[in-house]
């Protein structure tokens, strides 16, 4: 059984507004890879050379590449208990945000009816010119032809529509964030190692402007410090179980 406090279960049964950070760690159980941990992404591939700009410009074909596979790895990957954890919470508080550092489209596949998403989202392409959506077909068609992806207006190279390091966050998803959080009465930071900005801030202002703030991990992250109460273990094993005691406690 996974340890979580009374307090939390309470603060969470009584909340008008829930804000939940999560990261790579939710969707780990769904089979995607994270990226810090040992096995991570991260682990194989340089992130130096695959995810910024200049990588990019320099070996398209590669990064585009990349990509790809990590698309066709998440389109094969389905929401796990700790996204449908964070659906069924929504039967429980007034209004509920999911803020997501992941690309991976599971909040969404899992039916949240708030997602906003920080790093945007890996199914879709853009040409970096002409800034045109362009759809997967043309990525893979030109991939297997052994050619960097273009556009088929201004034959621009094609990106996917992630944030790389040194980029700008989508500013509204920025601004979405921001007002969930200030308004959370508890906010949970979920399967992130939190090092990453400007999300990694999310959980501090949170605790700043006065929400109850847990995080849920197996391993101690950039904001263990912080929170009001780390709760150690996947969590495909503790959201449903904190829904449970949710349920469980508006039911007494
Ligand atoms: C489980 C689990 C289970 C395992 N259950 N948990 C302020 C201070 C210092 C630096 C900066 C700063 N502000 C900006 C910066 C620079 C930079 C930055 O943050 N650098 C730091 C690394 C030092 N930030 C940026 O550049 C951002 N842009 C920006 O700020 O623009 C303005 C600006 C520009 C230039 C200068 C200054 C300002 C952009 C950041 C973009 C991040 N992009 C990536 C790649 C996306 C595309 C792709 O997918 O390839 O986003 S990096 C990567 O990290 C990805 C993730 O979303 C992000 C966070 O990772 P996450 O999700 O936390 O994953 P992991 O692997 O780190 O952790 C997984 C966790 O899960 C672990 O803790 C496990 O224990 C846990 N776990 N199984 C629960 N079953």
């Amino acid at each position: 059984m996974p340890d979580f406090s009374d307090t939390l279960v309470d603060r969470l049964a009584q909340a008008e507004h829930v804000a939940v950070l999560t990261g790579a760690g939710i969707s780990a159980e769904s089979g995607i890879p994270t990226f810090r941990d040992p096995d991570g992404l991260w682990d194989e591939f340089d992130p130096q050379e695959l995810a910024n700009v200049e990588a990019f410009l320099d070996n398209p074909e590669l990064v585009q590449g990349w990509y790809r596979h990590r698309r066709q790895v998440v389109e094969d990957a389905e929401p796990n208990a700790g996204h449908r954890a964070l659906r069924a919470l929504e039967a429980h508080v007034p209004s509920l945000a999911v803020v997501t550092q992941n690309v991976d489209d599971l909040h969404n596949r899992a039916e949240n009816s708030t997602v906003i998403e920080l790093h945007g989202n890996i199914t879709d392409n853009y040409c970096r010119d002409c800034e045109r959506t362009v759809g997967a077909e043309i990525v893979d068609a030109a991939i297997q032809d052994g050619e960097p992806a273009r556009c088929p207006d201004c034959d621009g190279l094609v990106r996917p529509d992630v944030v790389w390091f040194g980029e700008m966050l989508p500013p509204a998803a920025m601004e979405q964030a921001d007002a969930a959080t200030e308004r959370a009465d508890v906010f949970l930071s979920v399967g992130t190692s939190a090092v990453v900005y400007p999300a990694a801030r999310l959980p501090v202002a949170a605790r700043e402007q006065g929400a109850y703030v847990a995080e849920v991990n197996p391993d101690a992250t950039g904001v263990t410090d912080t929170v009001h109460e780390s709760i150690q273990g996947p969590a495909g094993d503790v959201l449903p179980a904190l829904v449970d005691a949710v349920t469980a406690r508006q039911d007494a």
